[in-house]
């Protein structure tokens, strides 16, 4: 006789981890996106905090230079790649000026204006795009994590942030961005998955701006809305206007005060749009019109944000110069310092690779050392700098 031959072997006693179905209408997302500017305040709620609309205001357009300035160097050879945030700039910024100074921010490679919203050097924020091997800045110091390129791969990373924070018992929140596209992969479903079951203090804010490079939403899904993805995974879902500073900022602060007070994640989706191409290498002409293009520049994220400044009376011609010229002195002081040549240290690729060098890398050190010291040996009075090779060596 087999265990399921046996009468009874299999009854259905719930086992102790067994826990009841929950309901799924309040995890739902509302029906449309929430959104703040420009709305009439029936139910008689505070308007927005005029002082936070400046800030964001004032980040947004700065913002919107460094990404015309960031592409600009694409094109003079200083920057390798960049992927433009022009038109997504509510998002990048709602997302810095949510945090908490203790706050994680888990950015993908098109956050660069978040991370300098929250306060990085804008030329360190550009290391990685600009083809060097390291990141640029100091992740512990600054807690924003590397850029990651390979999609989704910083949603697990900020769940563990967030789950060591809890079981350490730091009032800590990770807030993670990631595109539509992103929440296509593995790394989406895995992180998500495990945020819930661990009620991790983790927010994950989609920017579906429309595309994966080429490919429409309509081709990536076909789940009603990505905040839907939420109630799968036993967390609520929050749908909110991607172009609306006040809204964005306003959703993502209740989340993440909700992850810190220990209620658990969220998973927030922005509907917005990609104004310029996926990045300098692409051309976007081949996969979307221009109508599509003029009705998204129609609702514009500054221009959505300046016209309620105008309207309480909260911004003014001159002060609106003034933000625009401090815009430009910050992109022509990236200019500046990005037109300096880096210095790299080919000794630099022996390092950080292996905690114990194989003799076949050390043998090949030794070789481009000795190179070097002949070629700084050799060199032109005006090829002092060379010589500095031969000793600096990554270890
Ligand atoms: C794991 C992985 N697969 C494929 C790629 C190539 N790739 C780079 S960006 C991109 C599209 C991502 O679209 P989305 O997540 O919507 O982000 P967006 O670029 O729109 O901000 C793809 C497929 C990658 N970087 N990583
Ligand atoms: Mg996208």
């Amino acid at each position: 006789m087999t265990v399921l031959e046996q009468h009874g072997a299999y009854a259905p006693t719930p086992p102790p981890s067994w826990r009841p179905r929950t309901a799924p209408a309040p995890l739902l997302p509302d029906a449309e996106p929430h959104r703040v500017l420009g709305v009439e305040r029936a139910d008689g709620g505070p308007a927005p905090d005029g002082g936070l609309l400046l800030r964001l205001y004032e980040s947004m357009v700065r913002g919107r230079r460094y990404n015309e300035q960031a592409t600009a160097l694409t094109k003079q050879g200083r920057l390798a790649v960049y992927p433009s945030s022009t038109g997504q700039e509510a998002c990048q910024v709602a997302a810095a000026l949510a945090l908490r100074e203790d706050d994680w921010l888990f950015p993908s490679y098109r956050d660069t204006l978040a991370a300098v919203a929250r306060g990085l050097d804008p030329v360190q924020v550009l290391s990685l795009l600009r083809g060097d091997w390291h990141h640029g800045y100091d992740t512990r110091a600054t807690r924003v994590a590397p850029l990651c390129t390979p999609l989704a791969t910083q949603l697990p990373h900020a769940v563990g942030l967030a789950r060591a924070a809890q079981l350490r018992g730091d009032e800590v929140a990770a807030l993670a961005l990631v595109g539509d596209g992103g929440t296509s992969e593995g790394d989406f479903h895995e992180a998500l998955n495990f945020a819930a079951v661990w009620h991790a203090p983790v927010v994950v804010l989609v920017q579906n701006n429309g595309f994966a490079i080429s490919v429409p939403l309509a081709k990536q899904t076909a789940a009603p809305s990505l905040a839907h993805k939420a109630v799968g995974y036993g967390m609520p879902g929050r749908l909110v206007d991607g172009n609306d500073a006040a809204a964005v900022h306003g959703v993502l602060t209740d989340a993440l005060d909700r992850a810190r007070r220990g209620d658990g994640p969220t998973l927030v989706e922005a509907v917005t749009y990609r104004l310029e191409a996926h990045t300098n290498a692409d051309d976007a002409t081949r996969y979307r019109t221009e109508a599509e293009i003029a009705a998204w520049r129609a609702h514009d994220p500054i221009a959505l944000l300046e016209d309620e400044l105008r309207q309480r009376e909260l911004l003014d011609d001159a002060e609106a110069e003034r933000v625009a010229s401090a815009a430009e002195r910050q992109a022509a002081e990236l200019r500046e310092r990005m037109n300096q040549d880096p210095e790299p240290d080919p000794m630099e690729l022996f390092g950080h690779v292996f905690g114990e060098r194989t003799p076949q890398l050390r043998a090949q050190a030794e070789q481009l050392r000795a190179e070097l010291t002949a070629e700084s040996a050799h060199a032109a009075p005006g090829d002092a700098h060379r010589g500095a090779h031969g000793g600096r060596e990554a270890r």
